[in-house]
């Protein structure tokens, strides 16, 4: 500790010429950011080291996107030096929660998938596990939202700008990658070669991202990729005097790794997508080739000793990479490139919505990555003729990779994987019986299961630290390391003293959170209000319009029936994709109730909307230790998972939910007492949608859905969207909030009525605390390691 106050004085003398006395709050943060990389990368050297020397089989983690999360409190936290730099500051004079807020949350991703791989790579650090991430240095992370009217407008995330500091760049390990062109297949002495022509060169930089794990002396790394021009600009073109033209190819190589997608719902076939995609997989997949060969000077071993997994579809160019290095580069034949292959990939699906499935067109792909394609169509032909072979009655015009020209990269996965695994009990049972189950049928034992799990050490040791210290005390465990020892809690059930400290301690996140509310909004919110929460990205089929339609109900009853309802707040954070009109319609909504209620004085004694802007890991983690109840509200059978629910509940809030994603594992965990359940199953879901789901006929049929609806109508004031929302519900209602309405409507009920009875509240939630052991990342990323990756700790 003494080595590291000393760096920091150290580094402010020599960068800034300053002493610690002068030293400004930005000075101290950067200060802080490089010296807590460098004293990782110090780690990472000894532990690369016993990694290399041990011959150990590793994991490579591809994902287009990671959802770092802020990374000094994180690393300061498992380096086990936070209090003491806390200490060192307030001496000097500095706060270092104020220069925590200087850090932007480093926004790679959109959301649950790109959460999940960064909760997954702190698990396995902690647990000393070798992974590395690989991913997209983006210039531009995921939009900034601001609300402005009640409309979504999106701002650019500049967040290299004061995020740079953590970052090592790696110039030794810069990779060529190589776009449009053609290949000619050509005779050589050494047999038949492929050859590359008039190719464009684009360069991929390599930065790296420390990860730490908690009180371990693992240090693993994130590898991100930025693009380059390949040699700055156009010589030829200069010379020419096109100037202009000569810096433009620069600009189109550097817009490669510009920004993050910021969609997670549409798979809009985009040209610039496939170019990231393939820039990343051939970057990392050059590295990790390279690598091996050095270490062990073949690559016949490759399946011992690497793993290589894929995060949704979205780096599923990696398999026709990889091929392409074994045959192109080191002369393996088809047959044997494709053994190993088919022995080093795992895929894990994350969504079963047909719209977010990924596609190309032949048209799009083809001049882009010409060799890619081949290979592609040559796998395909491959995996047609085998089905043939194997007699087996399958249905190619499901199961074929090229369909109508189009390249159905799911397909691709599952053929070229060894292992295909859903992330809860009830997404994979539906890969299996539904959307693959074709393939289920031909490749028997390929598809598992594994229930995504999330990083307790930041969604509670970190986020809330008031119930950690408390829990640490009262257990007499060291429920950090590990997170199953949590369920002896369930002892003091009956300890009403235990019960009233639990309250106490949600009592001051709801103050933190309010004070939050009232600088951010203007609000001002009843700290003994039920907070009800509601935080995810916006999408029809989570329903954030269902929780809104309940809403609009409490204020028609409380304004003409005489309603008195124990006070709530309810509290919605959700980004929409930017070209998503419905979603943006749903914010808009939202917050024309909460604009209506707050002109109320008669209504706005008894509930309150909030909005908050801008959803974010930083801004997710002051709310959900403030939560009271955990709306998980998707239709049955759209949500693969969930991990905010499993957040929500770790934290004391009580589910609201359907029996969907790892809401039914939730169920299972805390028993059928503990938790608010409602709406159709996901059977139901599909029987009804088969049968023919008609929304008015529910509008028609039930008085309080009728009653809630014209009410709606009556809101609008010509600036809103009542009157189309109505509509909306009345003639699509595409994922049936009206179908779950009512008996949303008496979990509510009943939420409002266990509320008052403190003693019982206070007992399920702290039933939901001690039950969620199994959903630490730590179990979920032990599944991995086990059942899919046969890895071990580097000792
Ligand atoms: C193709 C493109 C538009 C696309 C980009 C991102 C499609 C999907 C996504 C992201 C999907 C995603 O985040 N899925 C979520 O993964 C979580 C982690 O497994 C789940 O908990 C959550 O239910 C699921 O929606």
């Amino acid at each position: 500790m003494d080595s590291f106050t000393k760096a920091i004085k150290r580094y402010l003398e020599k960068r800034f010429g300053n002493s610690i006395e002068d030293a400004s709050e930005r000075q101290i943060y950067q200060a802080l950011m490089v010296i807590t990389r460098d004293k990782l990368a110090e780690k990472r050297y000894h532990y690369i080291n016993k990694l290399k020397e041990s011959e150990q089989k590793r994991v490579y983690y591809m994902s287009m996107e990671f959802l770092v999360g802020k990374t000094l409190r994180n690393n300061l936290y498992n380096l086990g030096i936070e209090s003491e730099v806390k200490n060192f500051l307030s001496e000097n004079g500095f706060v270092l929660d104020k220069i925590y807020d200087i850090e932007p949350d480093p926004g790679l991703g959109n959301g649950g998938l790109g959460r999940l791989a960064s909760c997954y790579m702190d698990a396995l650090t902690s647990q000393e596990y070798p992974i590395t991430g690989f991913s997209i240095l983006y210039e531009f992370g995921i939009f900034k939202q601001v609300i402005s009217n009640g409309w979504q407008q999106e701002f650019p995330d500049n967040w290299l700008d004061l995020g740079k500091y953590g970052l090592i760049y790696r110039s030794d390990e810069e990779v060529e990658i190589k776009f449009y062109g053609e290949t000619k297949e050509q005779w050589t002495s050494d047999g038949l070669r492929i050859k590359y022509e008039d190719y464009t060169p684009i360069i991929a930089e390599p930065y790296d991202l420390m990860i730490s794990g908690y009180e371990t002396d693992a240090v693993n790394v994130l590898r991100l990729w930025k693009s380059k021009a390949s040699g700055g600009f156009n010589m030829r073109l200069f010379e020419q005097g096109e100037y202009s033209k000569s810096v433009e190819s620069k600009a189109i190589a550097e817009s490669i790794s510009k920004l993050l997608y910021p969609a997670d719902d549409n798979n809009k076939g985009k040209e610039l997508r496939i170019k990231q995609q393939y820039f990343f997989t051939s970057a990392s997949l050059q590295q990790i080739v390279k690598m091996h060969y050095k270490a062990y000077n073949t690559l016949d071993n490759l399946a011992e000793k690497v793993v290589i997994h894929i995060n949704d579809t979205h780096p599923s160019l990696c398999i026709p990479e990889l091929m392409r290095i074994l045959m192109d580069e080191y002369e393996y034949s088809w047959d044997k490139a494709w053994e190993i292959t088919i022995k080093t990939f795992a895929y894990t699906n994350h969504t079963i919505m047909a719209e977010a499935l990924e596609k190309w067109s032949v048209d799009l792909f083809r001049p882009i990555l010409p060799r890619i394609y081949t290979i592609i169509s040559e796998i395909n032909n491959r995996f047609c003729k085998w089905c043939k072979d194997i007699g087996a009655s399958v249905d190619l015009e499901e199961m074929s990779i090229i369909h109508n020209d189009m390249i159905r990269m799911a397909n691709l996965c599952i053929v070229s994987s060894y292992s295909v695994n859903g992330v809860s009990k009830l997404h994979s049972d539906i890969l299996k019986k539904d959307t693959f189950k074709s393939f289920n049928r031909i490749y028997p034992g390929k598809f598992t299961n594994v229930t995504n799990g999330i990083a307790h050490r930041r969604w509670l040791g970190q986020a809330n630290p008031e119930l950690t210290k408390y829990l640490n005390e009262l257990l007499e465990v060291d429920f950090i390391k590990d997170l199953s020892s949590i369920e002896n809690l369930l002892e003091y059930k009956s300890d009403e003293s235990v019960i009233n400290n639990l309250e106490n301690i949600k009592k001051i996140k709801k103050v933190q959170l309010a004070e939050y509310i009232k600088k951010n909004t203007g609000l001002t919110v009843d700290t003994n209000s039920i907070f009800d929460v509601q935080i995810k990205r916006l999408h029809e089929y989570k329903r954030q319009l269902l929780n809104a339609l309940h809403i609009i109900y409490l204020y028609k009853e409380i304004k003409y029936n005489a309603l008195k309802p124990y006070p709530r707040t309810f509290i919605f954070s959700a980004k929409a994709s930017s070209g998503y009109v419905m979603a943006k319609n749903i914010i808009k909504l939202i917050c024309s109730i909460s604009e209506i209620i707050e002109m109320d004085p008669e209504v706005r004694k008894y509930i309150k909307v909030v909005f908050l802007e801008d959803y974010r890991v930083s801004l997710a983690e002051k709310i959900i230790p403030a939560a009271d109840v955990s709306e998980q509200i998707s239709q049955a059978g759209k949500e693969a998972s969930g991990t905010g629910n499993m957040k929500l509940m770790l934290n004391g809030a009580l589910t609201l939910g359907t029996m969907d994603g790892a809401n039914v594992e939730i169920y299972n965990a805390v028993g059928k007492d503990n938790i608010f359940i409602f709406g159709l199953s996901s059977e139901e879901v599909s029987d009804l949608s088969e049968r023919g789901y008609r929304s008015e006929e529910f509008y028609q049929n039930s008085s309080v859905i009728k009653e809630t609806i014209d009410f709606m109508r009556t809101l609008d004031n010509g600036d809103s969207n009542f009157n189309y929302m109505a509509d909306y519900l009345v003639s699509r209602d595409p994922y049936m909030c009206l179908a779950d309405f009512e008996s949303y409507l008496e979990q509510q009920k009943l939420i409002e009525k266990t509320y008052q009875d403190r003693i019982k509240w206070g007992q399920m939630s702290l039933v939901n605390i001690a039950n969620s052991g199994i959903f630490s990342a730590d179990r979920a990323t032990s599944e991995y390691v086990k059942e899919i990756w046969n890895i071990k700790k580097v000792k």
